[in-house]
């Protein structure tokens, strides 16, 4: 079968596609076509990345597209705000006016730092995830958004040390000899990389996870240690502690290509393995075997992903974790160092795209969208109108009570543009259908891979529903916005996603990518990015001492930050279960969580619990639960297991709130406190009591 774009008259033909989830793996589909009808998903054979393999979650794609829920028009609310509200249709012209109409009034009368877009990566294709709509908030005034609520203190603490978000070739992981996951999921979250593990231990390699529950990852792996959530960063300095006392280092590596090793040795003196062991709930022979087994084996690769980054000190954990190859030279190894996301390899046209430019000046407040109900229950001015898109808050963000409150506010004005009517969209006032990713154009770059892909469109788009570039397009000119970026095509926007001529995209175009579909950024396989530093960092080192972070009244050392809530703080003694939420298999966020082929795989919410703390509360398998702290609480299922270690307890995410047995989901109960850097989310940072209910 030949590509043909979606017009073409062949009854079957494939289109290159592209998944635009929020997954590391972004993944290039074949799209098989037949009478106007996407009707197969296949994985592309000859994307290195992909293999001709998908998750079960997009192989099923089409049941998404052709859900019967789709929303196909746009619609003004009738009833109440909130769950069974009901819609009417109107027309796209009667919605742009509405919405220009209002975003005028309040803009007269509160000014528009009053209209705060939300968004985050429910699309996360270069013009699906941020160009037209950046554009337009920009050029209204809007108040800006602080997209923190998955990566931003991972992402400081990777920059204050190596530089950026970059790490090793995960191509290259099928020659490590040893492999720690640590944090990550990657049967869940990050299957592709998965699949080169597997690869790499055929070969020979020793794995190892670090994670509070025996997961399935860690159920593969050669050992496991189970630490208490929030205290990577403690385990990351005894393991240092544990390599410079026992000489297991490159010191070679460490005096060309790092900066401030004296002071780091200083520091991790107070963390000798006795410490770190109580503070971690684990053993210190543990931190001294896994020490041994990195200090003496290369190449060695330590995969994180975003699970460390959500308590406390979540910058922290992930700056500790990224210093240790410098320590033993593992950098030398392409299969070696350290990975996290290699989004920052690519050239992105971020101002191009954006036009932060057509901002007034001063430029507008910043709302942080990890405290959304802190935002608009209690931001000054307030706010006044919220457009939502990308992203469904009322079920991801924490602390649902006060975004649930603040969302049934009176006076505020909701617009919601969706594939599906969310827990948020019950609250909108307009509620605006989108396309899947099948029915527009995008371009993507990928925070797992450093591969450049298209995504075509396969099909007209269903009903009348709008990409987010061409919803925006509109809106624009209804406002009056004459500026020529607005007229852009989505065409334009592609070419101007990237810098085609900075020397990673050397003899790429917009053009060939378009005819080809994917390649590769033109880094050399096979090799290892800081063999020889070239860190971008200012120093151009890995940075065991930041003066950024120095600059930004932080320690400038590795330290450990205590969680806000865990087994030490008075909390503790009424609520004495550290409560983690990661995602569930077949969700991805919220998105997939209204399939019903994916609900009956995962049934209904779970609570999964050591039998120890399940028999002091009279739980068994199946009990119906109450978990709850002075937040709120939620109702789920339990699952008595020793996966899970003592003193944890873990709800797979993200339920929609309607569509579980309470109409509520974890995240009633978790903190809109903030991680000490970059503004993040603390999910995993959350403390609860369990009782049967
Ligand atoms: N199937 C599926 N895939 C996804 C997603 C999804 O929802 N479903 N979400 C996507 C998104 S948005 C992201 S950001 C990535 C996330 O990708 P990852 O960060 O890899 O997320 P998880 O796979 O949940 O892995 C997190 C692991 O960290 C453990 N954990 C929790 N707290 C701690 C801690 O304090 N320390 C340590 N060491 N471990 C801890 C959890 O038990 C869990 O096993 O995955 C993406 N891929
Ligand atoms: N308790 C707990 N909470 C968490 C997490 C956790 O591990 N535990 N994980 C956190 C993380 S890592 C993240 S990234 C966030 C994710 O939170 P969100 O970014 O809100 O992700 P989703 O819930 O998948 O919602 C994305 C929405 O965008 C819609 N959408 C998809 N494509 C388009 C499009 O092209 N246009 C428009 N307009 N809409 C589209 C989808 O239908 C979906 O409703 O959740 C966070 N919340
Ligand atoms: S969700 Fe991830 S693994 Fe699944 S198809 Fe998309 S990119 Fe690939
Ligand atoms: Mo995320």
């Amino acid at each position: 079968m030949a590509h043909h774009p979606a017009s073409a008259p062949a009854a079957t033909h494939t289109v290159r596609g592209a998944c635009p989830h929020d997954c590391p793996d972004t993944c290039a589909l074949d799209v098989t076509v037949s009478s106007g009808r996407v009707v197969k998903v296949a994985g592309a054979a000859d994307h290195p990345p992909t293999a001709g393999v998908l998750c079960t979650k997009v192989a099923f794609y089409p049941e998404r597209i052709y859900h019967s829920e789709r929303l196909l028009y746009p619609a003004r609310r009738t009833t109440a705000k909130g769950p069974g509200a009901k819609f009417e249709r109107i027309s796209w012209d009667d919605a742009l006016a509405t919405i220009a109409d209002r975003f005028r009034h309040i803009t007269a009368t509160d000014g528009a730092e009053a209209i705060v877009p939300y968004s985050y990566a429910g699309n996360s294709g270069m013009l699906g995830y941020g160009s037209m709509d950046r554009r337009f908030f920009h050029r209204l005034g809007a108040s800006q958004l602080d997209r923190t609520i998955c990566a931003s203190a991972g992402a400081l603490g990777y920059r204050a040390t190596i530089g950026a978000s970059v790490g090793f070739d995960a191509e290259n992981v099928v020659d490590a000899r040893l492999i720690i996951l640590w944090g990550t999921n990657s049967v869940v979250s990050n299957l592709h990389f998965w699949r080169l593990v597997q690869e790499a231990k055929r070969r020979g390699a020793r794995l190892i996870a670090i994670d509070p529950c025996r997961t399935t990852t860690a159920d593969k792996c050669d050992q496991h240690i189970a630490l208490l959530p929030g205290t990577d960063s403690a385990l990351a300095l005894g393991l240092m502690n544990v390599l410079i006392r026992d000489d297991l280092l490159d010191h070679d590596y460490i005096a060309r290509h790092t900066l401030g090793f004296d002071a780091l040795r200083q520091r991790v003196l107070e963390y000798p393995p006795e410490r770190v062991a109580a503070i971690c709930g684990i053993r210190s022979q543990e931190i001294e075997h896994l020490a041994h087994a990195y200090g003496s084996t290369r190449p060695a690769a330590i995969r994180t992903n975003y699970g460390i980054n959500r308590t406390a000190g979540g910058g922290m954990a992930l700056r500790s974790v990224a210093c240790l190859p410098a320590l033993t030279g593992a950098w030398r190894d392409a299969a070696g160092g350290v990975l996290l996301s290699s989004s920052g390899n690519y050239p992105v046209g971020t101002a191009a795209l954006e036009r932060p430019d057509l901002m007034p000046t001063p430029a507008p407040r910043t709302i942080n969208m990890s405290t959304i109900g802190h935002a608009l229950l209690r931001a000054q001015p307030p706010i006044k109108a919220l457009f939502v898109y990308n992203s469904n808050p009322l079920a991801i963000a924490p602390q649902s009570a006060e975004v649930e409150r603040g969302l049934a506010r009176d006076d505020l004005f909701t617009v919601v543009h969706d594939l599906f009517q969310t827990d948020t969209a019950d609250y909108a006032d307009l509620l605006l259908p989108a396309t899947s990713h099948m029915e527009q154009l995008d371009i993507h770059k990928s925070y797992g891979h450093l591969h450049l892909q298209v995504n075509q469109p396969a099909i007209a788009p269903l009903g009348e529903a709008l990409p987010n570039t061409e919803l925006f397009r509109r809106l624009a000119r209804q406002m009056g916005f004459s500026e020529t970026c607005f007229a852009d095509s989505d065409e334009d926007l592609c070419h101007q996603a990237f810098d085609w001529s900075d020397p990673r995209l050397a003899g790429l175009s917009w053009e060939r990518l378009k005819a080809e579909g994917h390649a590769r950024l033109n880094l050399p396989p096979g090799e290892a990015p800081f063999a020889e530093g070239g860190f971008p960092t200012p120093s151009g080192k890995c940075e065991f001492f930041s003066e950024m972070l120095a600059g930004a009244g932080l320690d400038p050392l590795p330290t450990f930050i205590e969680p806000h809530e865990w087994r030490q703080s008075p909390l503790a003694a009424q609520f004495p279960l550290a409560l983690i939420t990661p995602p569930a298999r077949n969700f991805l966020n919220t998105s997939f969580a209204n399939s019903p082929r994916f609900l009956a795989q995962e049934k209904s919410p779970a609570l999964h619990i050591h039998p120890v703390d399940a028999a002091a509360r009279g739980i068994a398998n199946d009990s119906p639960l109450r978990i709850h702290n002075h937040r709120g609480e939620f109702r789920a299922r339990a699952v008595v297991s020793d996966r899970i270690r003592p003193g944890v307890a873990m709800a797979t995410s993200i339920w929609w709130r309607k569509l579980s047995p309470d109409g509520r989901n974890c995240n009633q109960v978790t903190s809109q406190a903030l991680t000490e850097m970059g503004g993040g989310a603390t999910f995993y940072d959350c403390l609860v009591e369990v009782e049967l209910g």
